[in-house]
């Protein structure tokens, strides 16, 4: 025998007392309580990866196929020579995802923002970086995060939904901001959320700085009598009344919970921490008495009950929350595309998973602010706020807790 038979030989043995060690768990009770702590391996059927797979039939293909139908109808048949007769000529639609004017998602742009009504959910851009201190370039960060969209389909593979087939959504293009104005942006703002709010359809906010999280609270409490918690994922606290003498956006906490109908008791503070909170900050988080988890909160007590405890605050004592994601929060390697990137934060899976929990109670509104385009490489950063977004409207899908929001817009809206 040759070396190399020999070591096959022996392989080819090990192999086989693999198998029969597997085949015979009789080894020992020991042994045999620890194997079968895990799915059976000859099982595969007992997976979430299956289950998932299964899953998928149960969806419908109508909105799809209505898709490919007007797609054909208003991009005129492919030529001859495509095989696949559901291809036209001009893409319209899903296909290819290269192509195409870029919406959120590739969903209908609402030129007439009246319509926005007759959707769920409406994503919206605010293109904003007025109230930077450090890093500017938040105001390409609804083109950033509409551009990468186009890489999605609407479908989740674990989730086993389709947002296509079960919810609606529309793309109401952006809000004319005023570059050299906060306070002018900010009535633009609130004017723009308030008024997609008073139609009952669920505003998704794309930022912009995080300056934005007061005028789009404000919008969106002044279409209501009823009381807003608010869910805060951030590694900085934003609640100081001003900085570098303006309401930049280190401050929108502190007038936020200035309105009446948004408490202090009710914000909830999600990953703070790290040499980037300024001292004038906490003082008012310690007076208002706001909640606050640190990452080292999260390490002691895990993603599901800091997002159970969240869930409790938030809502205590009110009819609707409302989820502002700075994706700052999430660890600097992930997210260089920001104005304040921070290490030590949130790694994405538990971003994701955080979303998924709170959003699952149901949103009457988000936004995921301080993407910066210009210092992101490879859309990394614009693709883990569009991530953000639709793994919080999956789970409102899956939840059935979509439009749960609706009955708490009460008032006319009334233009700033
Ligand atoms: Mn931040």
């Amino acid at each position: 025998m040759s070396s190399a038979t020999v070591a096959n030989a022996r392989l080819a043995f090990q192999s086989v007392a693999r198998k029969a060690a597997r085949f015979t768990p009789t080894v020992g009770a020991s042994q045999t309580q620890i194997r079968f702590h895990h799915p059976d391996p000859f099982n595969p059927k007992v997976t979430k990866g299956w289950k998932a797979a299964v899953k998928e039939a149960e969806l419908p293909t109508t909105r799809a196929d209505q898709e490919i139908a007007n797609a054909l109808h208003l991009g005129l048949q492919g030529a001859s020579s495509i095989e696949d007769k559901s291809i036209p000529t001009f893409s319209r639609g899903e296909l290819p995802h290269f192509a195409g004017i870029n919406t959120f998602l590739k969903a209908p742009y609402v030129e007439d923002v009246r319509d926005v009504g007759k959707y769920d959910a409406t994503v919206f851009g605010v293109p904003f970086d007025g109230g930077c201190t450090y890093r500017s370039g938040t105001r390409f960060g609804p083109q950033g995060i509409r551009r990468i969209s186009a890489l999605y389909t609407p479908y989740n593979y674990e989730r086993g939904i389709d947002l296509r087939e079960q919810m609606t959504l529309c793309d109401a293009g952006d809000v004319f901001t005023i570059p050299a104005n906060l306070e002018k942006s900010f009535d633009q703002i609130s004017n723009a959320v308030a008024h997609i709010a008073s139609t009952g359809t669920m505003p998704i906010i794309l930022g912009g700085d995080h300056s934005i999280g007061f005028p789009t609270v404000r919008g969106l409490a002044s279409v209501t009598t009823k009381n807003i918690g608010i869910i805060h994922v951030d590694r900085h606290a934003d609640i100081q009344e001003k900085d570098l003498d303006e309401r930049m956006h280190t401050t929108p906490y502190f007038h936020a919970t200035n309105l009446p109908n948004v408490n202090a008791k009710n914000l909830v503070q999600i990953g703070i921490g790290g040499w980037q909170v300024p001292r004038p900050a906490v003082a008012n988080m310690v007076e208002r008495e706001t909640n606050i988890f640190t990452m080292d909160d999260i390490e002691e007590y895990g993603i599901e009950k800091i997002a159970e405890m969240a869930l409790e605050r938030a809502w205590d004592g009110c009819d609707a929350v409302y989820m502002s994601y700075d994706i700052d929060s999430i660890e600097a390697a992930f997210v260089p595309g920001t104005g304040w990137p921070e290490p030590g934060g949130l790694l994405p899976r538990e971003a994701l998973k955080l979303v998924g929990l709170v959003a699952a109670e149901g949103l009457c509104g988000m936004e995921v602010v301080e993407v910066s385009p210009p210092y992101d490489h490879a859309d990394i950063t614009s693709l883990m706020a569009l991530r953000i977004v639709v793994d919080a409207l999956g789970s409102m899908v899956s939840h059935g807790t979509m439009g749960k929001h609706k009955h708490i817009i009460d008032k006319e809206f009334v233009p700033f």
